[in-house]
């Protein structure tokens, strides 16, 4: 496979203006005819034209109406003797979407038709210059059977509609705005809408529509009001008004990914759309919002403005999820429910990118070169790309940002763009600031990979009062990146006295400063500090960097209790578990909880005024992916038994609170997802998963019984699936009738039997039973291996989520990886591939998985037949 380098980009040979497309729908073979109007770019070197073309089969090729040669080499078309003025291109072609199990391009789901373009789709569907800088305006005809696809859909807006002979019918549509191929798509099927009718504040009416099978249509009130939610948020906050008549979204049960931006038609996983109160949690309700939000959100940021190459998609993934992680905590409401949305999206982050940053796939935000983009919708140009987008509205503030916004708009509506575009706005925007004044340094964030790690070291002077800040910075070395250069690192932080009470930084009182460590190390002097401070340092989580700054507990429980940044008080109370935890990692001792952790644990559980969701946050000890990252040698069956071993000794301890905080934390009435009443779901959930392990280890019954009563008489999915949870993962005798009461009770939902099936793949390994179950759940009727959520929700859940059941000393986790990776290979490469990264991380391993797991990805490394997805993935493995 070739290696597409960053550096070699150059514009297209020839610019698509228009594009008129006719499908003539059939799942088996679908004739697709595109008229282009096509001219040279003037700006390049004169070639010929280089059309992108995957899976089809070639009809005609026609110019300005006349027969033109051509040659196919690979996955080309290229035609030698294309004219120098305008010219018409027409081609006709057929493609087959029930073949196309890979879910890229045009396919069938359910009898219906969907299409998934970005990144490289589009040459699925026909042949075309399927680049992102390539923007023409589309008119589409479908044309299909009526009463088996009554329901036709394209981008933009309904222009003509009718019957013709055969009992089949058509549908135009007309998209006015220019777009790039990656944003098509078309859906034809039995479907059913949610409509509602929206006037906006620039007073303009806008009709928007779920569609949905029948059966499902109740399950979409909740995502028709994010998206209303999302909608008026961005006109609000960002001033980005809904630019189409019509905004169309559409749920499918087969997806490779969470949804889809196409322009004004959207489409989605079902499982990040249908919601009802029996069937989803309050974490799918909340998931639903952000997704809903997100897609709504690319509508300005990645449509409106979009990629020049691919290699610049953190422009409009890392500015979408920041816009969406900032619409969460607005939607939240309350400092607590912000604060409980921030440490959520910081967990997120530090168990899928850190590992990401340190493993094997480490790449920059924008990456250098790959050889499948696909392979690149990551975490880190995602979430990373995120945190970037909000250091830079740190630097600047609120306000500064959204001018820089509004800038980036100005400049570049309608354009397809990079991230030093981005970056250059919002400093032209803010000129003078933190920002501008080294922005070219900030811009490190774009091109080193690897997280930067902060160490902090105070030096209080009780003879000047004055305390001294040392801060230094280093980021370690990441594939194909030696030597790196300090980052721009902004650090929000306050200073405590050793009763908690914030102290003054400077004469007019202020209590909260931004740091900003540019250097590799650097001091910050503090005046008037009468006595030795506790620094509460990269408050909110600032930036996106391990810090170390070697507080002892005593300092860690002053913040716990007291900081008024509730972002470090989790921080606190986690880093007080985290060196319990690693302490005895690295003694190889038995982990024991000290008096003062348990008593600052049951005063955190007691506490008058927190917020039950901080609680539960706060008393949730770190993932095991996580404590993994602290360690140079990963033992996954040592962390998991340390883990085990303080879970059981917090839910002994504090028996009677957890029993207390169950009862207080009853949901009385009817469900809703708001933050209160989710918040104290989650804090029961806990607590009675920590009755019912402490019952597992003495024997008693009363919990595991009163937990099954509650599986059984729950009014809605987050408190069944809790109790489920609670008797699952202490292996409770009871965990098998309910499993069983659970799947016949939900056998008609594919979405409820993906969580059965995740419940089981996820649940703490005990004896290799886990593994055991999870291989036989492989043969169970339900199960496929076509049905991304389904396969996801068994294969992911075991060799991503549950490290002790997959890192086995037999190495039979690995055997079943490879087995499985090879097997999806065959469908679908994408969803293989992101099993494939399952073992990113092995080199970090202690043997004898180490070895083990090197020969296993050996093994596939060593078909001949890999996707490239696959391929490149193994092979940056054992690179
Ligand atoms: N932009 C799509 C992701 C496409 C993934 C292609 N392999 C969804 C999103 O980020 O909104
Ligand atoms: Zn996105």
């Amino acid at each position: 496979a070739t290696l597409i380098q960053r550096l070699d980009y150059q514009q297209p040979a020839f610019w698509i203006r228009k594009v008129d497309l006719t499908f003539d729908l059939d799942p088996a073979k679908t004739l697709v005819t595109s008229k282009m109007q096509i001219e040279r770019n003037t700006a390049v070197p004169h070639g010929p034209l280089r059309l992108h073309g995957e899976e089809l089969n070639l009809l005609r090729v026609l110019i300005d109406g006349s027969s033109v040669s051509f040659r196919q080499e690979g996955h080309e078309l290229i035609i030698e003797g294309a004219p120098d003025a305008d010219f018409a291109l027409e081609i006709r072609n057929t493609c087959c979407p029930d073949k196309n199990t890979a879910l890229s391009g045009l396919y069938t789901s359910g009898g219906s038709f969907f299409t998934q373009c970005e990144a490289e789709g589009f040459r699925r569907i026909t042949y075309f210059l399927d680049r992102p800088d390539v923007m023409a305006v589309y008119t589409v005809t479908l044309r299909a059977d009526k009463a088996r696809f009554p329901i036709l859909l394209a981008n933009g807006n309904l222009t003509g509609s009718g019957d013709l002979d055969n009992g089949r019918h058509f549908a135009v549509w007309h998209d006015p705005f220019p777009k790039p191929s990656y944003l098509f798509a078309v859906v034809a099927g039995d479907l059913v809408a949610r409509e509602q009718r929206i006037r906006t504040r620039a007073g303009k009416d806008h009709l928007l529509q779920v569609f949905v099978r029948r059966g499902d249509l109740e399950k979409t009130e909740h995502a028709m009001n994010s998206l209303i939610a999302s909608i008026v948020w961005d006109e609000a906050r960002f001033q980005l008004p809904l630019d189409l008549e019509r905004f169309m979204v559409v749920g499918v049960s087969d997806f490779n990914m969470g949804a889809m931006e196409n322009k004004g038609l959207n489409i989605f996983n079902t499982s990040a759309l249908l919601a009802s109160p029996a069937t989803a949690t309050d974490a799918d309700f909340h998931r639903i919002e952000s997704i809903v939000a997100h897609e709504y959100f690319h509508n300005w940021t990645g449509n409106r403005v979009t990629c020049r190459d691919w290699f610049q998609l953190s422009l409009k993934e890392g500015l979408t999820v920041f816009r969406d992680q900032e619409f969460s905590m607005d939607m939240a409401g309350t400092p607590s429910a912000r604060a409980v949305c921030r440490i959520q999206d910081v967990r997120q982050l530090r168990a899928l990118q850190f590992p990401e940053d340190s493993g094997a796939m480490a790449h920059p935000v924008r990456p250098d070169s790959y050889s499948e983009i696909n392979n690149f919708y990551t975490a880190t140009v995602y979430e990373k790309g995120s945190e970037v987008v909000r250091m830079y509205q740190t630097l600047v503030g609120r306000a500064g940002f959204e001018a820089g916004m509004k800038l980036y708009f100005e400049r570049h509506d309608g354009q397809a763009v990079t991230c030093d575009d981005f970056a250059q706005a919002i400093a032209d925007a803010n000129p003078g600031s933190e920002l501008s004044t080294r922005l070219d340094a900030f811009k490190r964030w774009y091109s080193q990979a690897g997280t930067p790690r902060v160490t902090a070291h105070g030096e209080h002077d009780a003879a000047t009062q004055t305390y001294t800040l040392r801060l230094t910075q280093q980021t370690p070395a990441t594939p194909g990146q030696g030597d790196k250069q300090p980052q721009v690192i902004p650090v929000v932080m306050g200073l405590l006295d050793r009763h908690g009470v914030a102290l003054p930084l400077d004469a007019d009182g202020t209590t909260e400063r931004v740091l900003v460590l540019d250097q590799a190390e650097q001091t910050f002097v503090f005046n008037g500090i009468p006595s030795e401070p506790v620094p509460s340092l990269l408050r909110g989580f600032s930036a996106p960097v391990v810090l170390d700054d070697g507080l002892s507990d005593a300092a860690l429980l002053v913040l716990m209790r007291h900081d008024s940044d509730p972002f470090n008080r989790w921080e606190a109370s986690q880093r007080l578990a985290l060196n319990r935890i690693l302490h005895a990692l690295r003694a190889g001792q038995p982990l024991v909880l000290s008096p003062v952790f348990i008593d600052a644990m049951r005063a955190l559980l007691n506490h008058p005024e927190l917020d039950p969701a901080f609680k539960e946050l706060a008393l949730t000890l770190p993932a095991e992916s996580y404590i993994a990252e602290q360690m140079d040698v990963v033992d996954p069956q040592a962390i998991h038994a340390a883990v085990m071993a303080a879970q059981i000794q917090l839910a002994s301890a504090l028996r009677d609170d957890w029993a207390a905080a169950f009862e207080a934390h009853q949901v009385q009435g009817g469900y809703t997802p708001d933050p209160v009443s989710s918040g104290k779901r989650a804090l029961a959930n806990l607590a009675l998963s920590m009755l019912v392990l402490d019952a597992q280890a003495t024997g008693d019954t009363v919990w595991p019984g009163k937990a099954y009563q509650r599986f059984k008489d729950a009014g809605n999915m987050t408190d069944r699936m809790g109790a489920l949870a609670a008797l699952v993962n202490a292996n409770a005798e009871l965990a098998a009738p309910a499993l069983q009461r659970f799947h016949a009770l939900f056998k008609d939902d594919a979405l409820v039997i993906d969580k059965w099936f995740a419940l089981q793949a996820r649940a703490p390994e005990a004896d290799g039973r886990v593994f055991a179950r999870a291989r036989s759940l492989l043969k169970h009727p339900d199960f496929s291996l076509k049905n991304p959520n389904r396969a996801r929700s068994l294969l992911a859940s075991l060799c991503m989520f549950n490290p002790a059941a997959f890192h086995r000393t037999d190495a039979a986790g690995y055997v079943f990886w490879a087995e499985q990776v090879l097997a999806i290979d065959a469908i679908n490469p994408q969803l293989a591939s992101r099993l494939a990264r399952a073992m990113d991380r092995w080199a970090a391993l202690a043997e004898p998985y180490r070895s083990a797991a090197r020969e296993a990805i050996a093994r596939v490394a060593a078909k001949p037949d890999l996707s490239t997805d696959v391929r490149e993935i193994v092979e940056r493995a054992l690179a």
